[in-house]
């Protein structure tokens, strides 16, 4: 039996997932795939689910969403690969529509998502793994980093244990510090720099699996990564800044720039800062791989869902086309802005 792991390529979620697969189940890293929500990506992903050969075997898919124009050709797929007799395990905690999760359970043998506490590192370390104390700090720090500046302060954390679900407070797990801030932000820089490039199987994202698997987390390799990645967008985050467009939706400030190479969190978040804006969306202009932020208490996922793409209330993202002319810029930037005065929400708290 060969367990296979398919897991987001564009966080420390998802690579947290596979890290601790990696560690505890010694998954070979030519074994360990990324994906992402459109394109090739999810065409590869597909094709490579219909080809592994033989039966027994295991695919774990972590950290990883739907969405409605996915559905078929993964369903099909994963019904290809059930029907030569192996095993699917799909541990998410984006929410899925009940038509998604119709279409999907049959071809699964456990599907976990829609959870709204827990990431997918979580997920996975609670439902599948043994426990050490370096994969404690691994997944606390994961957690910190999925849910950075939302349900960090005001949620508490909650656990699976034994099969059953219990919840402590927040400052109990010691979940935040200054340090950890550091660290979060240094780990989503490395998977910026280190992705990218549509490649399913990318050599630099397994390479940074591998050393977060066996320990890595602060480690030098980490450390020198981020450095490089720093000293790169700095031009590019100064771009950002300038193609800053500020609307008003509902009384709110809305943030609107072009850039590239800046990590989507980090461009969300500066320009949130810089421009006391509470919702920020990045469009990343080359890769069209573009973010939207908002402060607690503001849905702005709507305006993903509306672009196709998807997330939660304070963190969602879509795509756009590749290499925006200036007329479809404006013109994008009036669809988010209509977008955003139709579905933005406060929260009731
Ligand atoms: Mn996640």
């Amino acid at each position: 039996m060969k367990i296979y792991n398919i897991t987001h390529g564009a966080d420390m979620d998802g690579m947290g997932s596979a890290a601790l697969l990696v560690r505890f189940f010694k998954i070979p890293l030519s074994q360990v795939f990324f994906a992402d929500y459109d394109g090739k990506m999810l065409d590869d992903n597909v094709a490579l689910i219909k080809k592994i050969p033989g039966r027994g075997n295991l695919l774990i898919i972590s950290d990883f969403g739907m969405n409605e124009r996915n559905v078929q050709k993964i369903r099909d797929a994963l019904h290809i690969f059930k029907t030569k007799g192996n095993y699917v395990i799909w541990l998410d905690h984006h929410p899925w529509t009940e038509q998604e999760v119709e279409q999907l359970a049959p071809v699964c043998d456990i599907l976990v998502n829609g959870e709204i506490e827990l990431c997918g590192t979580d997920l996975v370390y609670e439902m599948l793994c043994p426990h050490d104390k370096y994969s404690d700090e691994l997944v606390r720090i994961t957690h910190a980093g999925d849910f950075v500046d939302t349900c960090v302060f005001r949620h508490k954390y909650c656990r699976l244990k034994n099969g059953r679900k219990f919840t402590k407070p927040m400052n109990e797990w010691k979940v935040w510090s200054k340090g950890d801030r550091a660290l979060v932000d240094k780990l989503s820089h490395v998977i910026k720099y280190l992705g990218g490039g549509d490649n399913i199987a990318n050599p630099k994202l397994r390479k940074f699996v591998d050393v977060v698997a066996h320990g890595g987390l602060h480690s030098k390799f980490i450390d020198d990564v981020n450095k490089q990645y720093l000293k790169e967008t700095r031009p590019y985050l100064k771009k950002l800044l300038k193609t800053v467009v500020v609307k008003d939706v509902k009384g709110m400030r809305v943030a609107i720039g072009f850039s590239t190479k800046i990590n989507n969190q980090e461009a969300c978040i500066t320009m949130q800062k810089q421009f006391r804006a509470p919702i920020a969306i990045y469009i990343n202009e080359k890769s069209g791989h573009s973010s939207v932020r908002s402060d607690v208490g503001i849905d702005s996922s709507a305006i993903s869902r509306a672009m196709h793409g998807g997330g939660h209330p304070q963190a969602s993202g879509f795509g756009v086309k590749e290499k925006l002319t200036k007329n479809e810029k404006t013109a994008l930037i009036e669809k988010l802005v209509t977008l955003a005065k139709k579905g933005v929400k406060k929260e009731k708290r």
